[in-house]
């Protein structure tokens, strides 16, 4: 009689928990919960990178040219740039010395976080995510389990930077407006702990640290990455992410990426956000960020010359082409070690900004039209769909050629209205197949000028021919149709 009182006793616990615990530790589960519609409303984010690899800033300019790999390629083998970057270390820094006794050049003495989260509003960006901690396992914040796994001081507040830059940035980003979020690597390549027992790291280093981040920071945004080692189950993602979605204080605000085990990529879109690098991006239909640097590197590399980075005409393109396919752009910036943005990078920012306070409509809240874009007549060009270093380049496309067909045009929508991008202006503008409702008004975004438009058979023919330099704001013009 005793132990069933007891055994029903248990079941009563058990059940009650079950219900107040809302997603369980799988899949299955996790998908019901969905991404906050914030995020993809918002659009376009800024990615930072900044550890101890902003001291050398080096890396070999090309594709993957990331120069926030120093330390590995460093250690690596002799393929790959490991030469280059030993030579480079020997001569800038001596024979022989770790890469670990860099830190104490990582002052971010100039550090402002007011200016870098003013540059970030005036940029049209609506969150930030910052590296807490990337593949080097140094912290920008005070982590004891990094101090402690590696034996030594390995954060930003007990190094030589003595402040919590991650918590000065999230007050100044949050002060101007916008959301903050972190990127966070699960993987250390040379944590001692990692590569003595990984099931004692993910116990011991991963999970404890990934949850005082979250807890003490309250992150909107979740960029996890340096998963492609073990599977989810060997890092336990599926419990961390139910922990996330049912106690933690962000429960309801956050949206994770996709970057959860070598089998998560590309899946569970629900759970979390499909993310490419460098990549084609994806199509309308499931929720997706697309981020890379200005140049070919994250973190901050100083072999790179003006040439080298997208020019703002191409990067508002690259928003533009992303925003028609339902992603968001999270373009990423690399400091400098005394915790100055590079200024060339803030100029980009503020171009960008400047042609968003006037074309904004068309890009934030939108959602991708029937068409994401209009191509010339002729052969289209092959366009690889890859999330990883694609070689993808809308600029190319977007180019006239005798040979292929180019993209002329970029829609987006929302209610009652359709916004048409122009990459290259056309006095008589075609938007083909596509019939406006009766009386429905054409204008263009930043600008007052009447805007004529008649129907020629199936297409929407728009008068731009009696437009003048100086009567449209510069920049790609967006011409939006209403009702
Ligand atoms: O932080 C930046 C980079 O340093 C980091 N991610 C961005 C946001 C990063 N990029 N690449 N890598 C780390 C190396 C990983 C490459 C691969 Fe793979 C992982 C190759 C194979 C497994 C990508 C994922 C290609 C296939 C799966």
């Amino acid at each position: 009689m005793k132990k069933r009182c007891v055994g029903i006793f248990f079941f009563l616990l058990c059940s009650s928990l079950a219900f107040a615990q809302k997603y369980e530790a799988n899949w299955a589960s996790l998908n019901k919960r969905g991404i906050p519609a914030w995020f993809n409303d918002a659009k376009f984010g800024i990615f930072i990178h900044w550890g101890v690899y902003a001291v050398p800033s080096y890396a070999v300019v090309g594709p993957g040219g990331y120069s926030e790999w120093y330390w590995y390629n460093l250690r690596g083998t002799k393929e790959g740039s490991h030469d280059k970057v030993q030579a480079f270390h020997d001569k800038n820094f001596g024979v022989g010395v770790p890469y670990e006794k860099l830190e104490s050049q990582f002052t971010a003495s100039l550090f402002d976080p007011q200016q870098w989260a003013n540059v970030f509003r005036r940029s049209g960006a609506k969150y930030v995510v910052l590296t807490s901690k990337h593949h080097e396992g140094y912290c920008l914040w005070d982590n004891k389990q990094a101090n402690e796994s590696w034996g030594h001081s390995w954060n930003a507040v007990t190094g030589t930077p003595k402040r919590d830059l991650l918590g000065d940035l999230t007050t100044a980003v949050r002060k101007e407006g916008l959301r903050m979020g972190f990127y966070y690597s699960l993987y250390e390549w040379f944590n001692p702990l990692w590569l003595k027992d990984k099931p004692r790291y993910v116990k011991e280093v991963m999970t404890p640290q990934f949850k005082d981040l979250v807890t003490r920071y309250k992150p909107s945004v979740i960029f996890s990455d340096g998963e492609w080692e073990m599977s989810d189950t060997a890092w336990n993602s599926p419990s961390l992410l139910a922990w996330l979605y049912n106690e933690s204080p962000v429960k309801d605000e956050v949206a994770v990426d996709d970057r959860w085990g070598s089998n998560t990529r590309g899946k569970n879109n629900g759970a979390t956000y499909l993310t490419s690098e460098y990549g084609s991006g994806m199509q309308p239909g499931v929720i997706w960020e697309e981020s890379q640097g200005i140049g070919q590197s994250y973190g901050y590399n100083r072999m790179e010359t003006a040439d080298d980075y997208k020019k703002s005409s191409d990067l508002i393109l690259m928003l533009v082409d992303i925003v028609s396919r339902g992603g968001n752009l999270l373009l990423d910036i690399g400091p400098t070690a005394d915790g100055r943005i590079p200024v060339i990078m803030q100029q980009k920012l503020l171009d960008i900004g400047k042609w968003l306070e006037l074309n904004g409509e068309g890009v934030y809240d939108t959602k991708p039209w029937k068409e994401s874009r209009q191509w010339s007549a002729g052969k289209r060009p092959e366009v690889k769909d890859e999330a990883f270093m694609s070689g993808y380049s809308i600029s190319n496309l977007v180019k006239k050629s005798k040979d292929h067909a180019n993209v002329e045009l970029f829609f987006t929508a929302k209610p009652g209205a359709l916004y048409c991008f122009l990459p290259a202006y056309q006095p008589l503008l075609t938007i083909r197949n596509y019939t406006p409702a009766k009386g429905a008004v054409v204008s263009i975004l930043g600008s007052s000028k009447a805007i004529k438009w008649q129907q020629k058979g199936k297409d929407c023919v728009v008068d731009l021919s009696m437009l003048h330099p100086g009567d449209v704001p510069d920049g790609m013009l967006v011409v939006k149709v209403k009702g």
